[in-house]
């Protein structure tokens, strides 16, 4: 049967065979074990799949290309995650996405296919090029690939023409020679995807403690009394968390967590490794959970501060030394907490006073508190906000610099924090503009380039005339579909460096190239010498990974490789040396060395097993601000103004998928099986609106009334009245390109005002 399409999303639309069960309280346990040998073998085959399983962040093996979690350093084998073994699995898939695939399919019949489709097709095999005009990709040579780059960029008026994406998948190396090779060619225009991640939490940590990263080490989890759970759901998006939260609780630690979802991950735990545990029911995580409403954090942090400084005033409770000493802003920060209403902190973030007052005294009880975040708190208009708010609530009590306390953003791709820190970034830093100019004796382009949301507006408007994406799925991880898909229409050009097919393939530029490239878990042989690369984890800890699987087809290359091949293309009269760096990455190392601070004896001491740590002022007391201190920062509360018939829609990521990688069809936690179309509604606001249960709606953007996401399934569910939640990427057509956070322009993809239609 034919499948009907969601013209806008640019996907097949599929609501057949969705079953809805009850939610879990549960998380890991034997169905997760169960769940990831399936993947495993049904993706690779039983013995690739089960030897696959055991490299995983070993000492001598891979990262794990999950999640950016780090590894304890007293493991005695891998921890076990059923999403790490997914996205491992996902990865040993055999290469039949070849010349003959193509063939058989063209680019017009593979824009039927599903998400989870496209992926299952398995890993590309050779370099694929779609000529002008043609119907389907074919075959061509890696050097005439790198000529066509190469002509096309040269080509162009101005650098400033080109926008290189770049994903978090990318190692150290690679990502350290991508920016050398864009800054080389004259442009900062490098667009990431952090940009749609964690930048609310770099610009809002950068301005309130003078570095944009968490400060706490996994070793902190171990000494906490108390950890606060914002806006994340790491049962589904970081497993291995859920072990430092178990060993936590073990040692008498309160866990709050503020979330419109109560998720699975959240409330309990079944450790797979430990048997022992199955007959109790799991480690109970959560103590205290506020169903917050869809971006009520800043109201009920305001809340929780409110409480705690008036009992101030007749009880110390505060750490006044620390905020005298160590910081500023204090005095202006408390008369604005003052003069908030607890109206106003109720309506905006649907919480009660009493339930506030029950976490601050819990806060104020706590000698050593880690604060955790990830999408819920960085993707809305006030995501920097939302950031420095928790840092303000930290501050209070004096909760950074000292063990078994601080902030930790907990970031999602599994370098994408070193990725920052090696130069993938649209305004350089100084000590990266010299230190490059030093080094390889270039110019380095100082004029800032563009982030995400303005990297699509410019390709729109005709100043963005090529894209190349290191990585990633562009076309499905940005805002407004539609909008991105003409962007990438108008280019003279799309390139994407990739493992798996996705719909940014489909959706091409007047040329197209697919160059096909090793991932984390296989094999690089340079030169006849075995590379390693490295990464950093999401708390400043870089270490090696060593891949372990035969490469997936032989024409792959590496993605240093590929960046040197293209560089070599691109500045045919280069300095720099390409091809010794891509086939000695000891020699990156020493490059980025030399460049980027914190990295010295890089090559020694990344041979460590554990890595080590990169420097961190504010874990140690001190504050790279201005001033030297940290800044307690005055937010408003975001008005809460959903006119009538209106709801606020978050997109958040389901149990089987990785972004935009469809592994399965079932949110397991969340009792959706087999189907994605749905909206996770409040049965109050259901029956309101005058729906059944189980009908299917339109749902229509507030932002351009005209934009409709067809067909999707409503499903009861225990979620605050006015929020709603969808899948991403499939509601990513209504996330408006004009909706982005306030300084680090993060697409306001969990604050979507909404209304629904019957369909
Ligand atoms: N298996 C798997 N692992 C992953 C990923 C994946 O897709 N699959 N993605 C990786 C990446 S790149 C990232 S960034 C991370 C993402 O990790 P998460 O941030 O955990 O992912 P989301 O699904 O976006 O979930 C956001 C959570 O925030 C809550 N939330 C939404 N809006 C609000 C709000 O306004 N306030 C509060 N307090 N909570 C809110 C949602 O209910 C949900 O629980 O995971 C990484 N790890
Ligand atoms: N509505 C909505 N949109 C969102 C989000 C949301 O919560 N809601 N989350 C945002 C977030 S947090 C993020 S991080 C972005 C993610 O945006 P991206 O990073 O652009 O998307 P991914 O889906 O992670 O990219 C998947 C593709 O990466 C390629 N790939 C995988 N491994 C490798 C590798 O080792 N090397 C190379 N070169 N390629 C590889 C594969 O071809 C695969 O198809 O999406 C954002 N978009
Ligand atoms: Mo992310």
């Amino acid at each position: 049967m034919e499948k009907s399409r969601d013209e806008g999303a640019l996907v097949p639309v599929e609501t057949q065979g969705l079953q809805i069960q009850a939610p879990k309280e549960v998380a890991g346990g034997i169905p997760a074990v169960i769940s990831s040998i399936k993947h495993a073998t049904k993706k690779s085959g039983l013995i690739k799949g089960a030897r696959t399983l055991l490299r995983v962040n070993q000492l001598a093996g891979f990262d794990c290309p999950g999640c950016a979690w780090p590894d304890p350093k007293h493991r005695a084998m891998a921890e076990f995650c059923e999403n790490g073994a997914k996205a491992v699995a996902d990865e040993a898939m055999k290469a039949s996405v070849d010349a003959d695939f193509f063939k058989q399919h063209t680019i017009e019949e593979l824009t039927r296919w599903s998400d989870y489709e496209l992926n299952g097709a398995g890993r590309i095999a050779e370099p694929m090029v779609l000529r002008q005009g043609a119907s389907n990709y074919e075959t061509i040579e890696w050097d005439e690939a790198f000529e066509l780059i190469g002509k096309t960029l040269r080509g162009l008026d101005s650098p400033n023409e080109a926008i290189f994406y770049t994903s978090g998948r990318t190692s150290n190396e690679a990502a350290f020679m991508y920016q050398l090779m864009v800054r080389e060619f004259g442009t900062n225009n490098m667009p990431d995807c952090s940009n749609m991640c964690h930048e609310s939490s770099g610009v809002g940590l950068g301005e309130s403690i003078g570095i944009g990263k968490g400060t706490v080490t996994l070793e902190d989890f171990d000494k906490a009394d108390t950890i606060f759970i914002l806006g994340q759901n790491p049962g589904t998006n970081h497993p291995r968390m859920l072990t430092a939260l178990q060993g936590a609780k073990r040692n008498g630690a309160t866990i709050v967590t503020l979330n419109p979802l109560k998720e699975a991950g959240l409330t309990s735990f079944i450790h797979p490794q430990e048997v022992t545990t199955l007959m109790g029911g799991g480690t109970k995580l959560t103590d205290l959970h506020l169903p917050v409403k869809i971006n009520g954090d800043v109201a009920a942090l305001q809340g929780i501060m409110k409480v705690m400084l008036e009992r101030h005033q007749t009880e110390a409770c505060l750490d006044t030394d620390f905020i005298e000493s160590k910081t500023n802003g204090f005095d202006e920060f408390a008369k604005h907490i003052e003069s908030v209403s607890w109206q106003e902190i109720e309506e905006s973030s649907g919480l009660r006073r009493s339930d506030l007052e029950a976490v601050a005294e819990i806060a104020i009880k706590a000698e050593r508190l880690i604060a955790c975040w990830a999408m819920g708190l960085t993707q809305h208009k006030n995501g920097v906000a939302n950031v420095q708010e928790v840092v303000n609530f930290l501050l209070l009590r004096g909760q950074i610099g000292r063990p078994g306390a601080g902030a930790c953003p907990v970031r999602g791709h599994s370098n994408v924090q070193g990725d920052r820190t090696v130069g993938i970034v649209e305004k350089p830093p100084a000590h990266l503009i010299k230190g490059l100019a030093d080094y390889f004796g270039i110019e380095v382009p100082t004029e800032h380039g563009f982030d995400t949301v303005h990297a699509i507006q410019a390709m729109l408007d005709g100043r963005g005339k090529v894209f190349i994406g290191m990585g990633g799925n562009f076309l499905s991880a940005t805002p407004d579909t539609q909008a991105t898909a003409g962007a990438l229409r108008q280019c003279e050009l799309t390139v994407h460096i990739s493992t798996k097919l996705n719909r940014s393939h489909l959706v091409h530029g007047k040329h197209a190239l697919i160059l096909p490239c090793l991932g984390r878990t296989e094999i690089d042989i340079q030169n006849g010498r075995l590379q390693f690369v490295t990464v950093e984890n999401s708390m400043g800890v870089v270490h090696a990974s060593r891949g372990g699987n035969k490469p997936a087809s032989a024409k792959l290359r590496s993605e240093p490789q590929i960046v040197a091949g293209m560089a070599r293309a691109v500045s045919p009269g280069s300095k720099i040396s390409w091809e010794s760096l891509a086939t000695d990455y000891g020699k990156v190392r020493d490059a980025i060395e030399a460049c980027v601070p914190g990295f010295e004896n890089y090559n020694d001491r990344v041979r460590n097993p554990h890595g080590f740590e990169l420097p961190n002022g504010p874990r140690v007391g001190k504050f790279n601000t201005p001033d030297g201190r940290a800044q307690f920062k005055v937010h408003q509360i975001p008005a809460s103004d959903l006119k009538d018939g209106e709801l606020m829609m978050m997109t958040i990521r389901t149990h089987d998928q990785y972004n935009t990688t469809i592994y399965g069809l079932d949110d397991r936690y969340r009792g959706v099986m087999n189907g994605r179309r749905v909206v996770l509604i409040n049965a109050k606001d259901r029956e309101r609106l005058g729906f059944q249960a189980g009908q299917r709606v339109d749902i229509i953007s507030s932002y351009d009334k005209v934009r409709r996401a067809p067909e999707f399934v409503l499903v009861d569910y225990e979620i605050p009245p006015g929020s709603v939640a969808t899948y991403f990427p499939e509601t990513n057509v209504l996330v408006p390109l004009s909706e982005f956070a306030h300084k680090s322009n993060t697409p306001a993809s969990k604050s979507i005002r909404v209304t629904l239609a019957k369909h």
